[in-house]
């Protein structure tokens, strides 16, 4: 197994708070509630980063050692409607300065959608953004335990036309799709 540990190392409020930069690392993104904080723990197979009913969980960005060696970094869900203009302000202030500042050394981007909705606007926007700064991405498509196989199927060829790109169907729950994540990761960062 390519994830052999998995530590917390610390939440980002500000800029100023981001950690020396390893050997590479991988971003986690996506809107609020998709599933980011999970895919985390569901890959360090330890509850590690915490994980809500609520939407709007995440609010800083977390940063956590790899091997040693790599960071995975969980960011804020965006879309997520509650919290105030002021607040949306600063998520999208540190988000930018996460990418302008540490691009070199983003190896991968993931990008988790739902598979049970249709393409947002905001994902959409996401893909474009990481293609500014140059970066690999990699879309993830989550909770498709709720789906049937059929739909399954099908969504895969949705989002993949969608995208103009290869997605990945992926469970918490059953784990489809972990070996291929975890594959993607590794070719990515070594
Ligand atoms: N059925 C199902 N539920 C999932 C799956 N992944 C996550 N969930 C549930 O979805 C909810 C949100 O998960 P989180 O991991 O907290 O989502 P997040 O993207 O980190 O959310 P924010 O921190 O708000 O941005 C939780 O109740 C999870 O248990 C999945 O693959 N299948
Ligand atoms: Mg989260």
């Amino acid at each position: 197994m390519f994830i052999k540990d998995v530590r917390f190392l610390l939440s980002v409020h500000r800029i100023e708070q981001f950690p020396e930069p390893l050997q590479g690392e991988v971003c986690f993104a996506g809107r609020s509630n998709v599933g980011k904080s999970t895919l985390l723990n569901v890959l360090s197979r330890k509850k590690l980063a915490r994980v809500s009913k609520m939407p709007g969980k995440t609010r800083t960005i977390n940063f956590y050692v790899v091997n040693e060696k790599y960071y995975f970094v969980d960011l804020p869900g965006y879309g997520f409607a509650l919290v105030s203009r002021h607040e949306r302000q600063q998520w999208k202030k540190l988000i930018e300065s996460y990418f302008s500042l540490r691009k070199d050394y983003i190896k991968l981007s993931v990008l988790l959608v739902d598979s049970r909705l249709p393409v947002q606007e905001s994902d959409k926007i996401f893909v474009e953004y990481c293609k500014y700064y140059g970066l690999k991405s990699l879309i993830v498509l989550s909770k498709t335990d709720k789906l049937s196989d059929h739909m399954v199927k099908k969504v895969v060829q949705y989002f993949s036309d969608e995208f103009r790109s290869e997605v990945i169907a992926y469970s918490a729950v059953t784990k489809r799709g972990v070996n291929e994540i975890v594959e993607k990761i590794a070719n990515a960062l070594e």
